[in-house]
């Protein structure tokens, strides 16, 4: 039972180095500076309705301008890594044609400063903010002319910046843009089409395994990945039924993309029930092959399932339905300030175990892990600074997955906290605060949240300065 999966506090410093994760487009803002080109997001923001309280990212940290402060905080925290993105976008404005050098530039510069403050930075080439160039010339992630052009950005991106470091990622959480934002609309480029939604699945695949054969020749002895999200599913009754439906559930979301990596193919489940499912030919089952050196996955909650034959969701039929609420009526998890996030430690565990077991990866690096506090975004300060349930969040997750290494034996080697600052959160704006550093958004001034604190004392970083607060005014 869920009881018995419950875990202590952790007591020691966690078997696994901290970092803390950001995106591009949820901080940067600067959206027409420097030769930066629109995106799909830049589009979707636009249309009233999309995003609450009609915000937009054009602003959102500022961080195109204050990165260096933004670094000089980690520093003083003592956080050793930080994971961020490339806007596509700043590098070419149109998806392809001609680079912008000012693009490079900025990233040549942040990714400097980062290593000048003892940091070192692990890279994501997309995090959601395709060119809309490319969704307007032949419909973005449905062609597969988008992987040629993938693979360009890509190379470009490599030789320039390559030297930086040897951490990198291709593609954030397919899953999400692939079925939401092709397949339910709910994100950009605001499509609802499932046929898109798999012909997505399929071309990112392809432009994963192109990016890597550059990457290969380009950054010798680098390391690169594709960051998979994915929430544990908890089978709803004892009924073996449901226990089929869970792991039903699991292969559609989690399978869907790291099957053809780690195994070659699509798993049977989901070829079974999606009839129009593109084909993993053998070419390109043997370039997936070998193109992730370690697993990266996003993990944030949990869902019971149920089976239910005939039930389509949002990956079309599926024959499974899912619920954050039990048979008696009670939720999976306390909430988060996010409707869909309920705190499931326990479920951290159970995923870094079904991840090892069935992929055997060498290494499992968590990319991103987080929360946004209930009542969080309505609380005056100072008093948004004690984010307990984010503490106890952190706290909690972290012994989850300790125990999952020293306990489980699952060889996951880092954690990233999502996420440094308070950010554009998407469809909900900036109504959803997931920051370990609380961000004024009218004055950008910032302030370390307690749970920043908690964490770096937890894997036992060296605090220069707590009290640190910038820029001030
Ligand atoms: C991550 O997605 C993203 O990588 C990151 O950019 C984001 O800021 C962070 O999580 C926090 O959300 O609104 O009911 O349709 C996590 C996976 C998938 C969780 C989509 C929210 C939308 C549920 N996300 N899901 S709903």
């Amino acid at each position: 039972t869920l009881s018995l999966l419950q875990v202590e506090a952790a007591q020691t410093t966690p078997p696994f180095y901290l970092g803390f994760a950001t995106a591009a487009p949820q901080i940067e803002g600067a959206n027409a500076t420097d030769g930066r080109g629109p995106s799909i997001w830049d589009t979707y923001e636009a249309i009233p309705g999309n995003i609450d309280n009609g915000d937009t990212s054009a602003v959102a940290d500022d961080f195109y301008h204050l990165y260096l402060n933004d670094i000089a905080a980690m520093r003083l925290l003592g956080v050793k890594r930080f994971r961020m993105s490339i806007a596509w976008p700043r590098i070419f404005p149109s998806g392809d044609g001609q680079v912008n050098q000012q693009g490079l530039d900025f990233y040549a510069r942040v990714l400097e400063a980062l290593l000048v403050a003892g940091i070192e930075p692990h890279v994501t080439l997309y995090h959601w903010d395709l060119p809309q160039a490319l969704q307007d010339r032949f419909g973005g992630w449905n062609s597969d002319q988008i992987v040629p052009i993938f693979a360009q950005y890509a190379a470009t991106v490599f030789q320039a910046l390559g030297d930086y470091t040897t951490h990198w990622t291709t593609v954030n959480e397919p899953w999400t843009f692939c079925f939401l934002g092709y397949g339910q609309g709910s994100g950009a480029p605001g499509i609802n089409d499932k046929v898109q939604a798999w012909n997505c699945v399929h071309n990112v695949l392809q432009a994963h395994a192109a990016a890597v054969k550059q990457f290969r020749a380009l950054v010798p002895g680098g390391k690169i990945s594709i960051n998979l999200n994915c929430d544990w599913a908890q089978p709803l009754t004892g009924a073996p039924s449901d226990a089929d439906a869970a792991q039903r559930k699991m292969e559609f979301m989690l399978g869907a993309f790291a099957d053809p990596i780690f195994k070659g193919d699509f798993p049977a489940s989901v070829k079974q029930r999606i009839s129009f499912l593109p084909q993993i030919t053998p070419q390109l089952a043997a370039d997936l092959n070998g193109s992730v050196d370690y697993f990266a996955l996003n993990h944030y909650t949990s869902t019971f399932v149920a089976n239910q034959q005939g039930a389509m969701g949002l990956q079309g039929a599926c024959d499974y339905t899912e619920t954050q609420v039990d048979v008696n009526g009670k939720l999976i998890g306390d909430q988060a300030e996010s409707d869909w996030l309920k705190v499931t430690p326990w479920g951290f565990r159970l995923m870094l175990n079904w991840v090892n077991n069935r992929y055997q990866p060498n290494e499992i690096v968590v990319t991103e892990n987080g929360m946004s506090m209930k009542g969080e975004s309505a609380m005056p300060m100072p008093q948004a600074l004690q984010d307990t349930q984010r503490v106890n969040f952190c706290r909690d997750y972290v012994a989850a997955a300790t125990d999952a290494v020293n306990l489980d034996k699952v060889p996951m080697t880092g954690y990233f906290a999502w996420s440094l600052l308070d950010n554009f959160e998407w469809g909900n704006g900036y109504s959803k605060r997931f920051g370990l550093v609380h961000v004024d958004f009218k004055t950008q001034q910032r302030y370390y949240k307690a749970s920043a604190k908690f964490l770096v004392n937890l894997f036992n970083c060296t605090v220069l300065d707590p009290t640190y607060t910038y820029p001030s005014d």
